[in-house]
């Protein structure tokens, strides 16, 4: 380990850590942010339960319990349950209309009708790890959801064998430049008029375009039009790319959900069917041009040649593949914080838009955890440690430049308060 674990003291940083947790907490689930994001979201809530298992088992179940109340019908956890109506936030339900979707069935939490990336049966498992004891009956209620979660993103995104994003907020980095080529194919006439509430909470500078937002909400308007129905949404839509995030967080959590199959005695078959096509679906997103792992378009077949965090989330998915290697030592000698989200020496880099740059917290977390496991230890050493110091420096933010440290975005953010408590704060000793 770096010097930073031996210099700072942890303590204060663990307990501003929980109070974060319980500040978010709105009775069941957590907020991302008071402000922002008024609602619970998916990937975020996952995380927010692996942080509360550092310091409350229950609360941890309860997370992950209450996300679940919002499965629809057909299996898919959708990425926002709007439990309360919040004006704070655009757009919110009625923007989405879910109320009569397809596939919706009998499930009464207004929601989204998309979904994000699954690494909710991951964090389970490890919430379960974290005392198995307390947590038997609590996984083993849940694992028929998280079965029924896995089978809808199998039949409904997963038909390259990657999994494929129907909208940019699915891949949970909204203004990745991966879906530049497949965004610049959209017109967004007919989008009715709309406030943005983001830009009222935080610097314009750190956030998604106006052209970026009429887009999300043309393909917002484009689905809902088709009630939502996956079938037709996937024949006609313009937008449909094939996310490194999706597919090396479905691959992760597929093999973790099989580990809880045989820890509760279930059959194993169709999950080690998912595993295979899975990473036959990984394989295609290889761009050799950029030495990477990599997003691409399926309307085009065009890879959007983008070096993100996402493309070093392959380790985290069981691949052993070590050809990443090159590139991701060239990111990490030039960045002063790793990992950027997207590569430095890009055109399209920014260091504080959002996922156009920035380091995300949760992204380290899986991506050095991978890179630990598979023997990379000095790289995940490195991403941990640049982890530390920019909390350190900064606090509990949303996300931070790659360049400077700067923190952006939202303040007290639950992910990052989740990561800390879970696997930075050096009080969790040597990952
Ligand atoms: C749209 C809550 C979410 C994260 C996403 C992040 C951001 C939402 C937004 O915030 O997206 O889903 O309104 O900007 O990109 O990863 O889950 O923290």
């Amino acid at each position: 380990m770096t010097d930073v674990f031996d210099t700072i003291d942890a303590e204060p940083l663990d307990r501003e850590a929980e109070r974060i947790l319980r500040l978010n907490d709105r009775g069941g689930y957590t907020v991302p942010t008071e402000g922002l994001y008024p609602y619970q979201w998916n990937w975020d809530s996952a995380f927010a339960g692996l942080g509360f298992a550092a310091f409350d088992i229950d609360r941890a179940w309860t997370e992950i319990e209450t996300l679940f109340s919002g499965q629809w019908g057909n299996g898919m956890v959708p990425h926002i349950l709007f439990h309360r109506v919040d004006a704070g936030y655009f757009p919110g339900p009625d923007v989405w209309g879910t109320e009569d979707a397809l596939g919706r069935g009998a499930c009464k939490v207004p929601s989204s009708g998309i979904s994000q990336p699954p690494v909710v049966a991951s964090l389970a498992w490890r919430i379960y790890l974290a005392d198995p004891t307390a947590g038997h009956d609590r996984l083993a209620a849940l694992f028929p959801k998280l079965l029924a979660y896995h089978r809808w993103i199998m039949a409904a995104r997963a038909e390259s064998g990657a999994v494929a994003i129907t909208h940019p907020w699915e891949a949970g980095r909204d203004n990745a430049p991966d879906w530049d080529e497949a965004m610049a194919g959209i017109d967004p006439v007919g989008v009715a008029p709309y406030t943005r509430r983001d830009t009222g909470h935080v610097d314009p500078r750190m956030r998604p375009t106006q052209a970026d937002y009429d887009r999300y909400i043309w393909l917002v308007q484009f689905a809902r039009e088709r009630r939502w129905d996956e079938a037709a949404i996937a024949a006609e839509s313009p937008f449909r790319v094939a996310d490194p995030t999706m597919t090396f967080t479905a691959l992760r959590s597929t093999r973790d959900l099989r580990l809880a199959a045989e820890l509760l005695g279930a059959g194993t078959d169709e999950i080690d069917g998912w595993i295979a096509r899975l990473e036959d679906g990984a394989a295609m997103l290889w761009n050799p041009e950029t030495g990477a792992y990599d997003a691409r378009n399926l309307r085009t077949g065009n890879f959007a040649g983008s070096v993100s965090n996402a493309s070093f989330l392959s380790w985290w998915a069981g691949l052993e593949d070590r050809r990443p290697l090159e590139t991701l030592r060239r990111v990490m000698t030039g960045a002063r914080y790793v990992l950027p989200s997207h590569d430095l020496s890009a055109v399209s880099f920014d260091h504080l838009r959002y996922w156009r740059g920035p380091v995300w917290a949760i992204m380290n977390y899986m991506a050095a955890s991978g890179m630990a496991e598979q023997g990379l230890t000095a790289e995940g050493a490195r991403i941990r440690a640049d982890t530390v110091r920019l909390i350190v420096e900064n606090g509990f933010a949303e996300y931070f430049s790659p360049s400077d440290g700067t923190p952006a975005g939202g303040a007290t953010f639950t992910w990052t308060a989740a990561v800390w408590l879970a696997w930075a704060s050096p009080s969790r000793g040597e990952a």
